[in-house]
């Protein structure tokens, strides 16, 4: 741990690609109340707050040592000199806790747009729509038969118990085995790469992310329906939606674009079977309670195929944090992720750095 003394804050980045931010984070107790912050105002729409206090999460957990005065933030940047945010930083200084931030959790507004969009498929609209309609709790949503749920959200309360779960590491290698097993029968040189969180280095997951590719993958390639085919016919699919690749259109030479986001993808929900650890409790059940039991867990995969040739950019996008991430990315041939940084005249950052 380096002393807050011998640090320059004039040598922190104002772009987070290209701070070096581990999950080692010293002031958990700023950005767990500016991450709250950050959300309320986002729950309010006011987009302008909500970022201020996102960038300032993301600066402090850059930080090599735990903020103890306000003199520890000089000279840093995103840390909001015209709002209220360093008064907030005080008050945890001074108090250990934010009254502001605590009255926030017991928000009404704040605490069922928490609830409302922790199930899969509710975003901002509906939680909005659904607090309007006077619902505070996911139990008055469900008894509500009136209620036309979309595609997702059906999935969304049938295993809201497994998708609030977080998804462990373990889980997360069993899942990998059932993607590369079932893309390498299609493609036998595929590249099956595990992205986002687990990549930089997160013991756990709200969802398993997958980058394919294979030097010979064509671009109708129709990899993700042969996929997806085969685990429907196993019974392994409780929901997915392939979206399709939006790539010619970002091809255009030199177009500025969101380089990240336009490769063929699918969202899904896999049914892993877990392995029963204690056999011989299960032994002595009666066949009929063996029934019950249920042995499987519903996990949130994510899966993106590009092209080989954009292999680097599709692994830099999918790998995150989204905080981390470069955006307004011109397109040059690069093999690796250390080439799209040389390129674009950046230091190399680590993927366990880029936890901005
Ligand atoms: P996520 O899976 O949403 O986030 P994460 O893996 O960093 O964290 P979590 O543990 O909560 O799953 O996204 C992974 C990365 O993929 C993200 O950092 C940015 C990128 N991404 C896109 O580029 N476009 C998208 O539509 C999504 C959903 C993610
Ligand atoms: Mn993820
Ligand atoms: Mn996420
Ligand atoms: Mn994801």
């Amino acid at each position: 741990i380096v002393k807050a003394s011998s640090f320059v804050a004039g040598t922190v980045s104002q772009y987070a690609c290209q701070r070096r931010t581990t999950l080692n984070n010293y002031n958990k107790k700023f950005t767990d109340a500016f991450d709250i912050l950050a959300e309320n105002y986002e729950f309010r729409e006011n987009e302008v707050s909500s970022l201020a206090f996102m960038r300032a999460t993301s600066v402090m957990k850059c930080l090599p040592f735990t903020v103890v005065r306000m003199k520890d933030l000089e000279g840093l940047p995103c840390m909001g000199v015209r709002s209220n945010l360093l008064l907030y930083v005080q008050e945890i200084i001074e108090e250990g806790e934010s009254s502001r931030v605590k009255d926030v959790l017991t928000d009404e507004r704040y605490q069922s747009f928490k609830l409302f969009i922790s199930v899969f498929g509710v975003g901002l609209k509906t939680s909005e729509k659904w607090y309007r309609m006077g619902f505070r709790t996911l139990e008055e949503v469900r008894a509500d038969k009136t209620l036309k749920l979309s595609r997702m959200q059906k999935p969304g309360f049938l295993h809201y118990e497994d998708l609030v779960s977080c998804v462990s590491k373990g889980e997360a290698d069993a899942v990998s085995l059932i993607v590369n097993n079932t893309v390498r029968t299609f493609l036998p040189d595929a590249l099956v790469t595990i992205t986002g969180g687990f990549r930089r280095g997160k013991k756990i997951g709200h969802d398993v992310d997958f980058l394919i590719t294979s030097p010979g993958l064509q671009e109708e390639e129709e990899i993700l329906h042969k996929v997806i085919d085969l685990w429907e016919k196993q019974g392994l699919l409780l929901y997915y939606d392939l979206v399709p690749s939006t790539f010619e259109q970002a091809k255009l030479p030199s177009r500025k674009v969101d380089a990240f986001d336009h490769f063929q993808k699918c969202f899904l929900i896999l049914k892993l079977h877990q392995q029963r650890v204690d056999t011989s409790s299960s032994s002595t059940l009666k066949e009929s309670d063996k029934a019950e039991v249920k042995d499987w867990k519903a996990i949130r995969v994510d899966l993106v195929v590009s092209p080989f040739e954009q292999y680097a950019y599709a692994l830099l996008g999918w790998t995150g944090s989204r905080s981390s991430n470069l955006n307004n990315m011109i397109f040059l041939k690069a093999k690796s992720e250390e080439e799209i940084f040389a390129h674009l005249g950046l230091d190399y950052i680590d993927p366990w750095e880029r936890n901005a």
